[in-house]
C-alpha cells in the first residue's frame, strides 16, 4: 500500500480487547489517537506508553452518559477536534439468561451502552465530519447482529439494533462522503466473557478453552484494513470468524467435536 495520511482516530472502549489492540496497531502507524473508556487508569497508562510512537489524548468517558459525551467531545482541544475516524467499539454483554428470568438492570446496561452509547458518540462526532465532508465511522457489531441464541436475547437485540442503525447512517451520511463500516466478529478472546459472567473467571475461561478463538489483534487488522483502503473504496461490512466457528453457537473444538 502506498503512503496515506496520518489520521485523528477516536476509539471508544480502548482500555482492553479489540479497542486496545486497535490503539496499539494504529499508534505504530503514527495515527493520532483519542483513547476513550471508563477505566481512566488504563487509558492513561496506555496513552503514556503509546506516546512514544504518536500523539495520544486520553479521554475518560462513559458512553452511556449523554451530557458527558457531548461535553467532552465538544471541548476537545482545538488540535484534537478534527476527528477523521470514529471506532465505535465500546460494548458489552452482561449476564446470559432467558428473558422470563432476566435481570432488568443487566438489560439496561447493554441497551444503554451498545445502542444509546453508540448513538451519543455518533451525535457528537458526525456533525464535524459532515462539515468537513469526510470521515469514516466504524461500528464494532457482532455475529450476534446476524444470528441469535437462547439466553442471548438482549445482547443479540442490541447488536441487531446496531446493525440497523449502521445501515441507516450509511445512507444518511452518503451525501457527505463519510464511509460507514460495520465489523461483525465471532468469538474473540478478550475481557468480554469476564464482563458477561460478572467477574467469574472460571466461567469466562471455559468459553475459550478447547477452542481456537480470534485474538483482538485479528479483528484490529480488519478494522485497520478498512481505514487504509483508498477513499473511493468502502468496506461496508466484514464478518470475521475463527476458522473453527461456522455460526454463533457452532464451534469445532480442538478434539474435533462440534
Ligand atoms: P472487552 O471487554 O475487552 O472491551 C470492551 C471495552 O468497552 C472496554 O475497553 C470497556 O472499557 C469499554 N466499555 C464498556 N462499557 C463502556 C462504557 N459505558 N463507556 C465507555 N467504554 C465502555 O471486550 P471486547 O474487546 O471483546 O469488546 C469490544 C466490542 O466487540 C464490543 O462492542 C463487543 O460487543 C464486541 N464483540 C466482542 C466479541 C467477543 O467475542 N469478544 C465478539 C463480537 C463482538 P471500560 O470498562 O474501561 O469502560
Ligand atoms: C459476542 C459474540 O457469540 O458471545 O458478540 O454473542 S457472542
Amino acid at each position: 500500500m502506498g503512503t496515506y495520511m496520518k489520521k485523528t482516530i477516536l476509539i471508544t472502549g480502548a482500555s482492553s480487547g479489540i479497542g486496545e489492540s486497535c490503539a496499539r496497531k494504529l499508534a505504530q502507524k503514527g495515527h493520532r489517537l483519542i483513547l476513550a473508556a471508563r477505566r481512566t487508569d488504563r487509558i492513561q497508562s496506555l496513552s503514556n506508553e503509546l506516546s512514544a510512537f504518536t500523539d495520544v489524548f486520553p479521554l475518560s468517558l462513559d458512553v452511556r452518559n449523554r451530557e458527558q459525551v457531548m461535553q467532552s467531545i465538544h471541548q476537545l482541544p482545538q488540535l484534537w477536534q478534527q476527528i477523521d475516524v470514529l471506532i465505535n467499539n465500546a460494548g458489552l454483554a452482561v449476564g446470559l439468561g432467558a428473558v422470563h428470568e432476566g435481570i432488568p438492570d443487566d438489560w439496561d446496561r447493554m441497551i444503554d451502552t451498545n445502542i444509546k452509547g453508540v448513538l451519543h458518540v455518533l451525535r457528537a462526532v458526525t456533525p464535524g465530519m459532515i462539515e468537513r465532508q469526510s470521515g469514516q465511522i466504524i461500528n464494532v457489531s457482532s455475529i450476534a447482529s446476524k444470528e441469535v441464541y437462547p439466553s442471548g436475547n438482549v445482547y443479540c437485540g442490541t447488536k441487531h439494533a446496531l446493525d440497523a442503525i449502521t445501515q441507516s447512517i450509511r445512507m444518511e451520511l452518503l451525501p457527505y462522503h463519510i464511509r460507514v463500516t460495520s465489523i461483525h466478529p465471532g468469538m474473540v478472546e478478550t475481557e468480554f466473557s469476564l464482563v458477561r459472567y460478572k467477574g467469574d473467571s472460571q466461567r469466562a475461561d471455559a468459553v475459550y478453552s478447547q477452542v481456537m478463538p480470534l485474538k483482538a489483534d485479528d479483528v484490529a487488522d480488519v478494522i485497520i484494513y478498512s481505514i487504509e483502503l483508498p477513499s473511493h473504496v468502502s468496506l461496508h461490512e466484514a464478518v470475521i470468524m475463527p476458522s473453527a466457528q461456522a455460526g454463533v453457537r457452532m464451534v469445532r473444538k480442538m478434539d474435533g467435536s462440534i
